[in-house]
């Protein structure tokens, strides 16, 4: 069994694989090289050679434990037929939402939009450097999809004031989502991903009483959709305050904590195993503080299942030369 899966299924806290959110990505000098031929970044996440080989990128350099496929949560709102760019300096901008089109498209039509994803999968999954490894499939939230659908950019400018005036269109896009999100899992799954993250960036932004019905709800039906396809599902809600509750009522089968996250408190609080925590800007640190905060984080969690990971994705003017240095603490742990 891979180490994630004996994390995740045996409870296993002998050993503490690694793999980092983003680890594909802008501090590779390798990703960028390729990222500057290609300007569009949709069209780089719908090719499956370029895609393929930005996944195994870090496999080649660091010994960690799992590749997470090259693509995007918004990848979905492009297979729903919304217009989405990512525009330079500003982030992702996405068109307005036509819901009695998107009510009506048909789910062979978004798997065909969106199908060098799934053949990304594919390649990665069979390539020998994923022996004894996991290959990660993810999605967005509903809650985070529906922020960026709705809101047509990110809501770290501004979450539109009128955010939650049209319920009707709220209600109908959290139902969409649900179908094409479950879809768009399976197709990972089938194609070899074999363990799922749900990313939940903006679960931060809720006041506690809306958490029921923009969370905890459509994030449960997502987690027991993955249990039912035998395949582990880790949900990642960033920033909300009760990680207990979350896990409490959605009980994935491990969950991601922020860094604003206290681990011994949650060490106390949560019965699952664990993933992450470290800040990223530690990277931006030395090797000795490296080690330390690192090291930290494995004392922490020396008896508790727990998958190394940071509290939020790699910054891109990461060094890959620290990076190399936390992975190999890790494993010489
Ligand atoms: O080169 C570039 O300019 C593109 C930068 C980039 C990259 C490398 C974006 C734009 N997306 C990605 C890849 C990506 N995104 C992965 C690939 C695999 C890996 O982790 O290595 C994954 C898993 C994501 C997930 C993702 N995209 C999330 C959830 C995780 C998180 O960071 O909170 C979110 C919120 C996005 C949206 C997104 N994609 C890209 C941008 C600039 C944004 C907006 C972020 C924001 O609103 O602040």
């Amino acid at each position: 069994m891979t180490p994630l899966h004996q994390v995740i299924k045996e409870k296993n806290t002998k050993i503490n694989p690694v793999w980092i959110m983003r680890q594909a990505g802008r501090y590779l000098p390798e990703f960028m090289t390729i990222r500057k031929l290609n300007p569009n970044f949709i069209n780089l996440c719908l090719n499956e050679e370029l895609s393929s080989e930005i996944t195994l990128q870090p496999l080649k350099r660091f010994n960690l434990d799992a590749a997470i496929i090259f693509s995007d949560i918004l990848m979905l709102p492009y297979g729903l037929n919304q217009e989405v760019k990512f525009v330079k300096g500003f982030g992702p901008k996405l068109g307005k939402v036509n819901i009695n089109e998107m009510s009506k498209l048909d789910e062979v039509d978004f798997v065909q939009k969106i199908n060098p994803v799934y053949k990304a999968i594919r390649k990665v999954s069979e390539n020998s450097l994923l022996k004894n490894k996991n290959t990660i499939g993810f999605v967005g939230a509903p809650w985070t999809l529906l922020v960026y659908i709705i809101n047509q950019q990110s809501p770290k400018k501004n979450l539109k004031k009128d955010f939650f005036k049209d319920d009707f269109l709220i209600n109908r896009t959290l139902l969409i989502l649900e179908k094409f999100l479950k879809l768009h899992i399976k197709n990972q799954i089938d194609n070899g991903a074999d363990v799922i993250q749900i990313f939940d960036s903006w679960a931060g932004l809720l006041e506690e009483k809306d958490l029921p019905n923009y969370v905890y709800s459509p994030t449960l039906n997502l987690v027991n959709y993955v249990k039912s396809l035998n395949t582990p599902v880790i949900c990642f809600p960033r920033e909300i305050k009760n990680y207990k509750k979350f896990c409490n009522i959605v009980n994935p089968d491990a969950v991601s904590i922020d860094y604003n996250i206290d681990p011994k408190k949650i060490l106390n609080d949560i019965n699952i195993p664990i993933q992450g925590g470290l800040d990223p800007k530690i990277l931006l640190t030395d090797k000795e503080t490296i080690k330390k905060k690192a090291t930290r984080y494995l004392d922490i969690f020396k008896d508790h299942p727990y998958i190394f990971n940071l509290g939020h994705g790699v910054l891109p003017e990461t060094d890959p030369n620290m990076f190399e240095y936390m992975v190999n603490t890790v494993k010489n742990y």
